[in-house]
């Protein structure tokens, strides 16, 4: 992980737009930071995607429609949202297995105390793992087990699938047909495009947590790979790029100066004013939204939105008749 960590940014320092993967944000500090900005008024994803699930799970359960079901998720967090499908489910089927990917050992180790401490008669089989690995472990784990329902649902939440361009994220659900049966289906939660002022404004809370969450990338370079960065020296600067249809984070230098990364024996020369580009997150118009769950080969069954239109989770299968993949 350290070393996957001095890898990106050795390379990602180097290249003529700076750049850091932002899968690099979630150590403890970050984790916790993300959590705090979940709970600032501008940040309204979480929230709105969080009373779309609640009113929508008894749907979500009647056009699923099994007994039993397999539930794994990409990238699960704390839980939090998963708590409000986890409870009407375990009350309804005979049998919930639960498969939280994530690759925090920590928040994975704690939400599925939580959790089992919550539901006793809920089987968790945590995956420490990228979505990938994760996703293949999982398929290898169940063949192996006949105890585990077959019927799956994959969810990816929280809008995570924006950090991805729309090509990335195509191939992402591509990949994750693989994972699925025709019977089986796929929760994606999707950030929806809307008024410019509110996205700016979600991305640039009036009490900088997001900016600490920005810098916060800059700190743990100087924890893990003994960087020199003065944090001072750098702003947080976001914004929506319309034509891009993304939500850019970048870490702006506010002078001309010079840092060392102790862990690469590196240096890095900064002018003024140049950024580190550390963060994109697409937000979905309905038509790119169906061009891209088209262009996947699945189909959506079956969509949740709020009314002001600001957010929305699809249910997705595959095209019946498609061939295997
Ligand atoms: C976790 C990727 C969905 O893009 O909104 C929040 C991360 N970055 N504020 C997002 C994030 C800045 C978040 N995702």
């Amino acid at each position: 992980m350290n070393n996957e960590f001095a890898k990106d940014v050795e390379k990602g320092l180097g290249d003529k737009q700076k750049h850091i993967s932002p899968k690099f944000f979630y150590d403890k500090n970050g984790s916790k930071l993300f959590e705090e900005i979940c709970n600032q008024p501008e940040y309204y994803l979480n929230r709105i995607e969080s009373l779309i699930l609640k009113r929508s799970v008894d749907e979500i359960m009647n056009i699923l429609g099994e007994k039993e079901l397999s539930i794994i998720e990409l990238g699960n967090g704390n839980s939090l949202k998963t708590r409000i499908l986890l409870q009407p489910f375990l009350a309804n089927l005979k049998k919930v297995c639960y498969f939280p990917i994530d690759v925090s050992l920590k928040m994975l180790k704690i939400s599925i105390k939580d959790l089992s401490k919550e539901y006793v008669n809920l089987e968790i089989f945590g995956i420490c793992s990228d979505y990938i690995s994760g996703l293949m472990k999982m398929n290898d784990f169940m063949k192996l087990k006949n105890s585990i329902p077959k019927n799956k649902l994959i969810m990816f939440l929280g809008s995570s699938i924006g950090n991805f361009d729309p090509k990335e994220a195509k191939n992402f659900l591509y990949f994750l047909k693989r994972y699925i049966r025709q019977e089986d289906a796929l929760l994606i939660g999707i950030d929806l495009e809307k008024d410019k002022t509110i996205l700016d404004k979600a991305y640039n809370d009036k009490k900088g947590i997001t900016a600490k969450f920005n810098l916060n990338i800059l700190a743990r370079i100087n924890r893990e790979l003994d960087g020199e960065f003065k944090l001072p020296c750098f702003e947080h600067k976001s914004f929506y790029n319309i034509h891009k249809h993304r939500i850019e984070m970048h870490l702006v230098s506010k002078q001309d100066q010079e840092i060392r990364v102790g862990a690469i024996e590196k240096s890095f020369h900064f002018k003024k004013g140049e950024t580190i580009h550390t963060e994109n997150s697409y937000k979905y118009s309905q038509n790119n939204l169906n061009e891209l769950v088209e262009s996947a080969g699945l189909e959506v069954i079956q969509s949740f939105t709020d009314p002001r239109k600001q957010y929305t989770l699809i249910l997705l299968k595959k095209v019946s008749g498609t061939a295997k993949s």
